[in-house]
C-alpha cells in the first residue's frame, strides 16, 4: 500500500520535470546578450571569464535554428561621450551612480561599446550564422539600455517584443554578459512580456559589483520563475 503511493509520488515528479523541458523548437528563441569583446578578458568592461560564454551558446542556438527555431543577439552599441561613461561626468568615476533626466540611478561604467570600434564587435568565435536579428540597444547618447526591450527608462522599446511576439515565439532560452546587468534586465522584461524564460546557467558571467550582484540578481530572476538549466541539458531538448 505504501509502495504503491511512494510510486504515484514519484511519478507526479517526474511529469512535471518533463513538462518543463517539453520546449517547441519551433516557438523557442535563443536570445544573445552583449557578447562583445569590451565585456571580455582584455576589454574596456572585462567582465572575468567572460568569453566562457561563447560556446554553450554557440552550441544552443546552432541546435535550436537546426530544429526550426531562433537565434538573436542583442549588441551594447553607444555612441563617443555617452552618458553612461563615467568620462562623459566631470569628477565622477566608473562605479558612481547619478542621476539624469531620464534615469535615476545610471551607474557609470568605463567608456565600452562604442559605435564601430573593435571593443563593440562580437567576440571572434560567436557564430553569428544562425542568428537572424541583431538589435543595437544604448545608441541614444542621453539614454542607457541594459535590457534587450527596454532601454534604462523603462519605457523606451527596443523592437525586440514586437519581433519576438511576430514570430510567434514562447519560450526564450537566454545567455550572456552580464548576468547582474544586461541579462538580468532582459530575463525580467522577458517574464514580464510573457515569454518563458530560460537561464542557459553555464552561459552567463556577471560583473560582480557591487558586492553579490550577482548572487542578488540570480535569486532575484528565481524569484520571478526564471528557469535555470544548464547548456547542455537544453541541448539534449533539441537533439
Ligand atoms: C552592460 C554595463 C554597461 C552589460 C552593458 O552588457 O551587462 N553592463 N553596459
Ligand atoms: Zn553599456
Amino acid at each position: 500500500m505504501s509502495i504503491g503511493i511512494y510510486s504515484g509520488y514519484c511519478e507526479v515528479v517526474n511529469i512535471s520535470v518533463t513538462l518543463t523541458m517539453d520546449l517547441n523548437p519551433v516557438k523557442t528563441l535563443v536570445l544573445i546578450i552583449d557578447a562583445q569583446n569590451d565585456f571580455c578578458p582584455g576589454g574596456a568592461l572585462a567582465v572575468n571569464e567572460g568569453d566562457a560564454v561563447i560556446t554553450p551558446l554557440n552550441l544552443l542556438s546552432r541546435a535550436v535554428v537546426n530544429k526550426g527555431g531562433f537565434a538573436a543577439a542583442t549588441q551594447d552599441w553607444h555612441c563617443a561621450g555617452h552618458i553612461s561613461f563615467a568620462s562623459s561626468h566631470s569628477g565622477k568615476t566608473s562605479g558612481d551612480v547619478i542621476d539624469t533626466p531620464l534615469v535615476k540611478d545610471q551607474m557609470l561604467w568605463p567608456d565600452h561599446c562604442v559605435q564601430g570600434t573593435k571593443g563593440a564587435d562580437f567576440h571572434p568565435d560567436l557564430d553569428l550564422n544562425p542568428v537572424s536579428m541583431i538589435i543595437r540597444k544604448g545608441f541614444r547618447r542621453d539614454l542607457d539600455s541594459y535590457s534587450a526591450f527596454f532601454e534604462n527608462d523603462r519605457q523606451t522599446p527596443t523592437g525586440l517584443e514586437g519581433w519576438i511576439k511576430s514570430l510567434k515565439v514562447e519560450t526564450v532560452i537566454m545567455g550572456g554578459i552580464a548576468t547582474d546587468y544586461c541579462v538580468f534586465f532582459s530575463a525580467m522584461d522577458c517574464i514580464k512580456a510573457g515569454f518563458k524564460t530560460i537561464i542557459a546557467s553555464d552561459a552567463v558571467r556577471g560583473v560582480g559589483y557591487p558586492e553579490s550582484s550577482i548572487e542578488i540578481a540570480i535569486s532575484a530572476m528565481k524569484d520571478a520563475g526564471i528557469e535555470f538549466r544548464s547548456s547542455k541539458e537544453l541541448i539534449d531538448v533539441f537533439k
